[in-house]
């Protein structure tokens, strides 16, 4: 890749880049594109083999999108003209598929460096700029440096003991290989988040034996997957601009809002009116389109659960089961922990082949030889252990890499006792850094395609700003990102998303600093901050 046109400031004091972007996912992908559209020199570096970031690092079996298609694509028409799914919910490889497409239209490999991993970067007050370095040994300087390094990145395996002796097959769903076997075997499964609620379905229905080790039982809802023909095609297609203007103005930039009355308010009637239809419609609807005080009021959130586990009790045909799976009181406040889109999950998990163990009973106590005991004394054995235990996430993939200011300071180190930072992109100290999609920005709340475009574009007005004004470097305050902060737990404090333990608020890591590390007051609210930031001429939050 080589530096196009660029801010001659930066070329004058021999900068490489304007900017380099640390990750080929969809936010990292989207600056690429627009920067490099708007005559910055930019280079994109990945640690991964391809574009993609997460989606070409999952390959579990099972793995696929929560999220409709239709809103798991950039939204101009010159790209979704041309691309269709070929499931409502598409799964990892047509994701995959998805960005060799719109690389075929946009080339974007050209600028990109993939088995690049970036392993330290260091800002440089005297030349306002960073230098960056990759495991391969590279070194590039660049005056600003964007992190779209992603949520689901870094794993976290729990500490399980004696992990080293066991001789089976030991594999997070992070690391998936295609020569794991899981037909005919005795397989487990640890954790019932997303990604196994996904593996328990695919593995269930081949394994000989299936034992899932359940802490928390997932309040999953039903996926309602569709295969689209030509018509179902078509039709998605005609719907498309209404969907994308829809995604600018709504809650979590998807194409439904929240149902503004309060469950509270309303007749039993209409309350189970309103969730019938919800439930009905599949994916998030029941979640992000129910009433509005549902993850505020406890009361509304108990009637939610209660229809919540009415229907899925249908589905759990043995007896013995239905307690672990959808017991007679809420493990935690409905939807305070994200729920997973199920397709057969309760199916797979009343079968016989498969066991649930209440891990919250009877404690893993450690990896034998063969398996795994639990603190009751049972040793039961396994050909392969699959952790689906989740991540590090919002944080772990930035922390990953060495990341130190003029003071030698580390984002780590600043970020021990908590996050701190300004709408969700920037943190005091560390100058010409951005990050998209990360920690207290819209990130777990929001479509992440639909979140990279829209925060994104607000990350371009910036660069262009600073471009025409000559300035070559930027930071937000200490009062600014106290506040933002500030804002977030003040509005964490009146949801239920505190009572639950998840990582939303960095309670799935055990002794992370836990916080709301989401912006939650809905993407309209967090792109007028940031507009009103803009129209301040970056003078509010910001210094220059
Ligand atoms: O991770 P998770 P994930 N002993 O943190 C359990 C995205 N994603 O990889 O709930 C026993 O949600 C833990 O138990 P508990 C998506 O945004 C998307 O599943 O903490 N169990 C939990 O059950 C998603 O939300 C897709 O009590 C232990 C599980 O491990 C996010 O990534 C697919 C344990 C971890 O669940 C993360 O999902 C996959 C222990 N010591 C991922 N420690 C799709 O779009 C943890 N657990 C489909």
């Amino acid at each position: 890749a080589s530096p196009a046109s660029h801010d001659d400031s930066a070329s004058a004091a021999g900068i490489d880049y304007d900017v380099i972007i640390v990750g080929a996912g969809f936010s990292g992908v989207y600056q690429l594109r627009r920067l490099r559209e708007r005559g910055f020199s930019v280079v994109l570096l990945e640690a991964g083999s391809d574009l993609g970031g997460v989606w070409n690092a999952i390959r579990y079996p099972g793995a696929r999108v929560d999220s409709h298609g239709a809103l798991y694509q950039f939204t101009d028409e010159e790209l979704w003209s041309d691309w269709d799914y070929s499931q409502m919910f598409p799964d990892h490889t047509e994701v995959r598929a998805y960005f060799d497409y719109i690389d075929s239209k946009l080339d974007l490999r050209r600028d990109c460096r993939f088995n690049t991993k970036v392993t330290a970067s260091r800002f440089d007050s005297s030349t306002d700029s960073w230098t960056v370095e990759t495991e391969p040994g590279d070194v590039l300087t660049t005056r600003f440096l964007v992190f779209a390094t992603g949520s689901t990145v870094e794993p976290y395996e729990p500490n399980f003991a004696n992990t080293d002796r066991y001789t089976g097959t030991l594999v997070h769903t992070s690391r998936w290989r295609d020569d794991i076997e899981l037909s005919g075997k005795r397989v487990a499964v640890i954790g019932t988040g997303a990604s196994g609620v996904q593996m328990i379905q695919e593995a269930g229905s081949v394994a000989e034996k299936l034992t899932v080790f359940q802490r928390t039982p997932n309040l999953a809802l039903p996926m309602r997957q569709k295969d689209l023909d030509v018509e179902g095609r078509a039709k998605i297609k005609r719907s498309l601009p209404e969907r994308y203007d829809m995604v600018t103005k709504t809650f979590g930039a998807v194409d439904y809002e929240f149902d503004p009355r309060n469950a509270v308010d309303v007749t039993p009637e209409v309350r189970e009116d309103v969730y019938s239809k919800l439930w009905d419609e599949g994916g998030f609807s029941f979640w992000m389109g129910n009433f509005a005080d549902t993850l505020f009021d406890a009361k509304s959130n108990a009637f939610a659960y209660e229809f919540w586990k009415n229907e899925v009790r249908r589905y759990i045909t043995d007896p013995a089961k239905i307690e672990l799976l959808a017991p007679s009181e809420p493990p935690h406040p409905f939807g305070a922990k994200r729920p997973s889109l199920q397709q057969n999950y309760y199916e797979v998990m009343s079968q016989s082949n498969v066991d649930i163990v209440a891990v919250g009973d009877t404690p893993i106590q450690e990896f034998t030889e063969r398996g795994i005991r639990t603190a009751d004394g049972v040793e039961r054995e396994f050909d392969v252990i699959v952790l689906a235990t989740g991540y590090d996430n919002n944080t772990g993939a930035m922390n990953a890499i060495d990341i130190r200011n003029a003071d030698g300071q580390s984002l780590k180190d600043k970020w021990s006792d908590g996050v701190d930072n300004y709408l969700g992109a920037f943190t005091n100290g560390f100058p010409n850094l951005a990050f998209v999609y990360g920690p207290q920005s819209t990130a777990g709340f929001s479509n992440g395609p639909t979140a990279a475009e829209l925060q994104g574009d607000l990350l371009i007005d910036l660069f262009e700003f600073l471009r025409a004004e000559s300035v070559t470097r930027f930071e937000s305050t200490e009062e600014a990102d106290v506040a933002w902060t500030a804002e977030i737990e003040e509005i964490h404090d009146q949801t239920l998303f505190k009572l639950a333990s998840s990582w939303f608020n960095a309670g799935n890591i055990p002794g992370k600093h836990r916080q709301l590390l989401q912006y939650p007051g809905g993407m309209p609210t967090y792109r007028e901050r940031w507009t009103t930031e803009r129209d301040s001429g970056y003078s509010t939050g910001l210094t220059l």
